[in-house]
């Protein structure tokens, strides 16, 4: 399902990726197998690049943009045995620092929004005795169209955390919405029509705490995001479950000082 098809292969092997590297490392000769190259020669090639990073790091106590609540999580995650169950569309690839399998579960495969929390707490369920924290950062839509399956994780008492990226938008579709509109010779501006989930604002921390989650009002500064995910982490920790609502500005991060510019930040 990576492919969204069948990958063209040589040789096909009916098996698990996991069960299948374990067994072919044994077979092969340790000697003959290049060492990993360490993370500093691989800058120009990864993710994580710390000179796109040092560009922009979150600029503390503005109100965030995606790109700001990507560097604050992935600066949370650092060093600690997190699995992220899900990332939200439009999160920037330099937040993405993992050092294992179980670092990120990937994405569902069919792009439904409204998986997002079942796939949270599915997850959440397989590493619930171990010593992992589960994180689920998923979009204030994804959310709304799925939040239910938080009641599952009160009723079987799985430790989970789940972050909102709200933008108060099904944010994806109002760019859709503009392509078309200019493909069209439509008026560009109505691209929120049937997107913006604003005016009023959906209360989604009630909505949490509706299922038996913990929470706290929501976040809208780097700062106050790394606070709340030190609250979160340290009740999963104990075994329960946190929701944070992560205010941020509707508008992509893939490219951090881009978006500060559109925004109005410096
Ligand atoms: C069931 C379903 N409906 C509609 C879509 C089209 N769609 C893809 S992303 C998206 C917006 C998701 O909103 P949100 O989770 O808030 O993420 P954002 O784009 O705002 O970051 C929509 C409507 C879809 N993929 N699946
Ligand atoms: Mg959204």
């Amino acid at each position: 399902m990576d492919h969204q098809a069948l990958a063209a292969v040589d040789i096909p092997i009916f098996a698990e990726p996991d069960q299948f590297v374990a067994q072919m490392l044994e077979d092969l000769d340790a000697n003959k197998t290049p060492k990993a190259k360490p993370r500093a020669e691989m800058k120009e090639i990864s993710h994580w690049n710390d000179a796109t990073l040092s560009k922009s790091s979150p600029a503390p106590g503005q109100p965030m943009t995606l790109w700001d609540m990507a560097m604050t999580i992935r600066e949370f995650a650092k060093g600690k045995p997190v699995t992220f169950a899900r990332l939200p569309i439009g999160w920037p690839g330099e937040a993405y620092e993992f050092d294992g399998p179980l670092s990120f579960m990937g994405n569902d495969g069919g792009g439904a929004v409204g998986t997002g929390p079942g796939h949270t707490i599915g997850a959440a369920l397989a590493l619930k005795d171990s010593d992992r924290i589960t994180i689920g950062v998923i979009g204030d839509g994804d959310y709304l169209m799925g939040v239910n399956a938080l009641w599952t994780a009160s009723h079987f008492e799985i430790p989970v955390m789940i972050v909102a990226a709200d933008n108060r938008s099904y944010y994806n579709d109002e760019m859709h919405q503009e392509r078309v509109a200019q493909m069209r010779d439509r008026p560009p501006q109505n691209r929120w029509i049937g997107q913006r989930i604003d005016n009023p604002r959906v209360d989604l921390v009630a909505m949490a705490r509706a299922q038996g989650f913990e929470s706290e009002e929501p976040v809208s500064t780097p700062e106050a995001l790394a606070a709340a995910l030190k609250r979160g982490a340290e009740i999963v920790a104990n075994g329960g479950r946190y929701f944070i609502d992560s205010l941020v500005q509707p508008g992509y991060a893939d490219a951090g000082p881009d978006q500060r510019a559109a925004v109005g930040k410096k």
